[in-house]
């Protein structure tokens, strides 16, 4: 049976509903996840952080899944490792968008194993897959973020300044000097290069 507290905690979080839930097959998962968290932070979007099992708490996830759409969850994001099947199990009892995030766990095949059981779902119950670890953890974030932003103009602005800030700093790492560049390449500017292109062609 699913106590009163869990169904609270499901809600939302300190009283506030919480437009995403992460959810994670484990604790030992949290390490890999906290990039996710820390990500939707940095979108001021606080996250229902749940420890549910398929395989584990098969009830409990059932459970939450029936119930996120109804607590004011609008998209779930669910990351395993292992014989990932917690995303396809939520996915199979919720019409909300899932996100799976493979992992990489002790004992595991180095997130191969839970890659394809997360990714391979069978047609009718889509699982949006990211990448293994850490990358996925961030991603699922901004692919979260993405989804909320086509009704929110606000999230909307927030990503335009996210991928800005992101061009500039790869911009300014090409900006810096590196030995192993030709002389007019060194410490040169995107502009100096896009010029150097132009007079080659
Ligand atoms: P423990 O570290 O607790 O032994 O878990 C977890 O996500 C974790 O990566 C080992 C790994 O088992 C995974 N796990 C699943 C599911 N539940 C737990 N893949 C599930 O329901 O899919």
């Amino acid at each position: 049976m699913v106590s009163e507290k869990n169904e609270t905690r499901g809600t939302s979080d300190e009283g506030r509903i919480c437009p995403v839930a992460v959810v994670v097959g484990s604790d030992s998962d949290m390490d890999a996840m906290q990039t996710c968290i820390d990500t939707l932070s940095g979108f001021s979007i606080k996250a229902v952080v749940r420890i549910i099992s398929a395989h584990r708490t098969p009830q409990i996830a059932a459970e939450f899944a029936e119930s996120a759409a109804k607590k004011g969850i609008k998209v779930i994001i669910a990351a395993a490792g292992m014989a990932a099947h917690l995303a396809g199990a939520l996915a199979a009892r919720t019409s909300l968008p899932v996100i799976g995030v493979p992992l990489i766990s002790a004992g595991g095949l180095e997130g191969i194993d839970a890659l394809l059981s997360t990714i391979q779902m069978p047609p009718g119950v889509p699982v949006a897959t990211m990448a293994i670890g850490k990358a996925g953890a961030k991603n699922a974030a901004l692919f979260a973020v993405q989804i909320l932003a086509l009704t929110d103009k606000n999230l909307r602005d927030k990503l335009a300044e996210f991928k800005n800030a992101q061009q500039q700093k790869v911009v300014e790492k090409d900006s810096a000097p590196r030995s192993c560049l030709p002389p007019e390449r060194r410490g040169g500017t995107q502009k100096a290069h896009a010029s150097k292109h132009k007079k080659d062609t």
